[in-house]
């Protein structure tokens, strides 16, 4: 099992689309291992975006992803990182594909609603900046008795 940090950026917050794109995650079988609503500061979205320090759009990025509040959560199932990648659509809404998040909610460039780790690096380095130990909590849920096909001995 491999576990994704993902934000639901200001304007996903703003515009009240938390709770669905949260079920478009969950829709997909994926288990929401941590989640809070918190406030970016200047000194954490450095961290985060540290390899975009030298683009040009970083300024801006780091204006909006501090200008209001955001909801961040572990998410965590098989492939979780690429899947939910997929789910989210490339990275510009004008370009990503229908039926994707960033396709279906938005059409904004910088204002494109999501966040989700690249790698599993990126995934372990981002969980750790954004929640402290003991905040993604292990729990098991019956349904995924459904969700996975377990019959030969590991979920699949
Ligand atoms: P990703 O979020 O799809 O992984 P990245 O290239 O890692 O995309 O860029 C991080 C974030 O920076 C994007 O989600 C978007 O908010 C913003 N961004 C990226 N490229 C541009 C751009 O060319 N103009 C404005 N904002 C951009
Ligand atoms: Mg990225």
């Amino acid at each position: 099992m491999e576990t994704t940090l993902i934000i639901l950026k200001p304007d996903a917050v703003q515009r009240s689309l938390v709770g669905r794109i949260i079920a478009r995650l969950e829709d997909k079988g994926l288990q929401v291992v941590g989640m809070k609503l918190m406030r970016i500061d200047e000194a954490l979205a450095a961290r985060h975006y540290a390899d975009h320090r030298q683009k040009p759009f970083y300024p801006g990025l780091v204006r909006f992803m501090t200008s209001s509040p955001v909801v961040v959560l572990a998410v965590r199932g098989l492939g979780a990182i690429t899947i939910c990648r997929n789910l989210m659509g490339a990275t510009f809404g004008s370009k990503a594909a229908a039926g994707t998040i960033r396709g279906d909610f938005g059409v904004s460039n910088s204002f494109n609603l999501i966040h989700g780790s690249d790698s599993p690096e990126a995934a372990a380095k981002e969980l750790g900046l954004f929640f402290a130990p003991g905040e993604v909590v292990d729990y098991s849920r019956p349904g995924d008795a459904w969700v996975y096909d377990t019959t030969g001995g590991r979920p699949e």
